[in-house]
């Protein structure tokens, strides 16, 4: 019995050994301890730009101005410069001619995490030739390009506000007493007058024969408006108030094709 002890316990001591070797991989024994690493430090924030614009689509009419507001932020520490580039364009992404965009700044350093805002505005002629497009705004940084765009939809007609004073009732004008229009365009001449004068109603008076019809005695009551469309090219057409009057002797209108 004792002779057979020894060698099972050499046999497994010397096993033990070769299994510490092969861990210590040729190491100094002990040293088979993970090293001392440093924890895990928070995952680096990912820089980013966002850029919204606050509408994606306008229905208008000639002869109107809309703004764009475009807001920028920053996060996961992001800073620095950012460029608006404006553009407008139709569907096959040619630039539409006639239209004006312009922006308030095309250049904003945002601080880190920073906001900025920036506006655009849109001008449509009254006698553009366009009635649809794209306005973008391509938004540039160390990140990249952001695309902002909203469609433009424009009706082909014209609406020209007149009040009435309040001291004596004669009518106010638009403070542009030239209006330039293409043929087949709509003309509004809207009676925005609070209502409190007398008459209430306002009757347009046009040279019958130059393009503007005169109105007819009912007029047009308030908010309400008297529309012609004019379909004949023409220069220099007048017209005025009929009542309650007052001809400034320069509001014309003029129709090209
Ligand atoms: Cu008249």
């Amino acid at each position: 019995m004792h002779d057979m002890r020894i060698p099972l316990v050499a046999a497994l001591f010397v096993s033990l050994v070769g299994c510490v070797g092969v861990v210590d991989a040729g190491g100094t024994p002990g040293d088979d301890v993970p090293p001392a690493g440093t924890p895990d430090a928070p995952d680096a924030p990912t820089p980013r730009l966002a850029a919204t614009i606050d509408k994606a689509t306008v229905t208008t009419e000639l002869g109107t101005t809309h703004q764009f507001k475009i807001a920028l932020t920053a996060s996961g520490d992001f800073a620095g410069a950012v460029t608006i580039t404006p553009s407008i364009v139709d569907a096959a992404l040619i630039p539409v001619a006639g239209w004006d965009l312009q922006l308030d700044s095309t250049s904003v350093t945002l601080a880190t995490n920073g906001t900025g805002l920036v506006t655009g505005t849109l001008t449509i002629p009254t006698n553009a030739v366009a009635l649809a497009g794209t306005v973008k705004f391509d938004v540039t940084s160390s990140l990249g390009a952001v695309n902002l765009a909203s469609t433009v939809a424009v009706t082909k007609q014209v609406t020209l506000v007149i009040t009435q004073d309040a001291g004596n009732g004669q009518c106010i004008y638009p403070p542009n007493p030239t209006t330039n229009l293409r043929t087949g365009t709509k003309l509004r001449f809207l009676n925005m007058g609070d209502g409190t004068q007398v008459p209430t109603t306002i009757i347009i008076h046009g040279e019958n024969g130059n393009g503007i019809p005169h109105e007819g005695n009912a007029g047009i009551a308030t908010n309400q408006a008297y529309e012609v469309t004019l379909n004949q090219a023409v220069t220099g057409a007048g017209w005025y108030c009929h009542s309650p009057g007052n001809n400034p002797g320069n509001l014309v209108v003029n129709v090209a094709n």
